[in-house]
């Protein structure tokens, strides 16, 4: 049996898009606490599983930033970001390690998804550009040829051996237009050019993207103030500390509106006007949005 061929079959049909295999020497940079063989002794490869965001889910975002219409904020947080992506991409994990267990008996840990699930064992940005589904782009976030930022991962160490896929060396998918600094409500994504960003080594090729604000982020993601949805403004400061962050959020009430114990925006803006991932041909060309103009 194909091994590898028999997984990446086994992903789509768990309604993923992508799947790719990293050898675990492409992690070498890693930092202490995240290398793949801390988690797993013995790891071999990494296979990345990725799923796209529907363009319908984006769409609706539009509807809210251009049209003001804030309760479709919810369609984004439950299709393409909290729940679904989450645990569809949770069960795909599982079902890819139960396979090779089964298949090869070897070990395959799935690793956890997103925020809902406590998701940091690894950095799932790095895998999945060590896997070759992509690069980082200027706001930190992977783009896909096809799909651009709009995109989830999972992943799943192991310790067979499998051949790797070859990282990404195509044309450059982020670029640099600025965009996502630009429409940012809350300038977490520094400015493009700007010295205050960071380098990392994966495999053999480098990448340089901007420094991202997240506590910036995570007020407009956790409806930390009116504009962002909340029913208070629980913070100030237009450029928080973890601990203003982390005391603002224990000020949230409960909400009753939904799966969530509380009010969220999530927010999205960068990953929804990033042109990358035929932007154009996806929303603008379908009247579906405006364009960055609209909000930035
Ligand atoms: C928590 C979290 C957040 C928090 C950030 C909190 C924080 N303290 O950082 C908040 C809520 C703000 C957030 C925001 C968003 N997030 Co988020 N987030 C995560 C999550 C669950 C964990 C991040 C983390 O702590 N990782 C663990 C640490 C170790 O990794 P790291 O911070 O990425 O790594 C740093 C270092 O440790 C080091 N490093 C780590 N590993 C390695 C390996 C090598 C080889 C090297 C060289 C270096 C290195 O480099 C990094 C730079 O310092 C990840 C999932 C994941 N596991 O990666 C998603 C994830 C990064 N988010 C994602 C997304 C989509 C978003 C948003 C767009 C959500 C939205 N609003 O729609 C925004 C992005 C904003 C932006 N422009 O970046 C996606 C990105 C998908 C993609 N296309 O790349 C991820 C991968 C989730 C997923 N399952 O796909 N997020
Ligand atoms: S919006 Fe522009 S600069 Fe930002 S990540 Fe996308 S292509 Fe790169
Ligand atoms: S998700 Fe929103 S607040 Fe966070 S970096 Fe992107 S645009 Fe800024």
């Amino acid at each position: 049996m194909d091994i590898k061929q028999t997984i990446k079959d086994l992903a789509l049909k768990y309604g993923m898009d992508m799947c790719g295999v990293a050898s675990v020497d492409r992690f070498a940079e890693s930092p202490p606490g995240t290398h793949p063989e801390e988690i797993l002794p013995g790891c071999k490869s990494v296979i990345v599983i990725g799923v796209r965001l529907l363009d319908g889910i984006i769409q609706a975002n539009f509807r809210s930033f251009e049209d003001g219409m804030s309760q479709l904020k919810g369609l984004y947080g439950t299709y393409a970001y909290t729940i679904l992506p989450n645990y569809e991409l949770a069960y795909a994990c599982y079902a890819v390690a139960q396979t090779l267990e089964r298949a090869t008996g070897e070990v395959a840990v799935p690793l956890s998804t997103g925020p809902m699930t406590n998701g940091k064992q690894i950095s799932l940005r790095h895998a999945a550009v060590a896997a070759g589904l992509g690069e980082f782009s200027w706001m930190s976030i992977v783009l896909t040829p096809e799909f651009g930022p709009r995109n989830r991962f999972g992943a799943i160490l192991t310790t067979a051996e499998i051949e790797a896929d070859p990282m990404y060396s195509g044309v450059s998918l982020c670029n640099n237009c600025g965009i996502c600094t630009k429409v940012c409500p809350t300038n977490a994504i520094g400015e493009y050019g700007s010295d205050d960003k960071h380098s990392c080594k994966v495999g053999e090729r480098e990448f340089t993207y901007a420094t991202v604000s997240m506590p910036r982020c995570y007020v407009a993601e956790h409806a930390l103030r009116k504009e962002f949805g909340g029913k208070e403004d629980l913070i100030d400061n237009p450029d928080p500390t973890w601990d203003e962050v982390n005391e603002a959020m224990s000020k949230l009430p409960v909400s009753e509106l939904g799966l969530q114990h509380a009010d969220s925006w999530h927010c999205g803006r960068c990953l929804s006007y990033c042109p990358a991932g035929k932007w154009k041909q996806r929303f603008r060309d379908k009247n579906l949005s405006k364009g960055a103009g609209a909000v930035s």
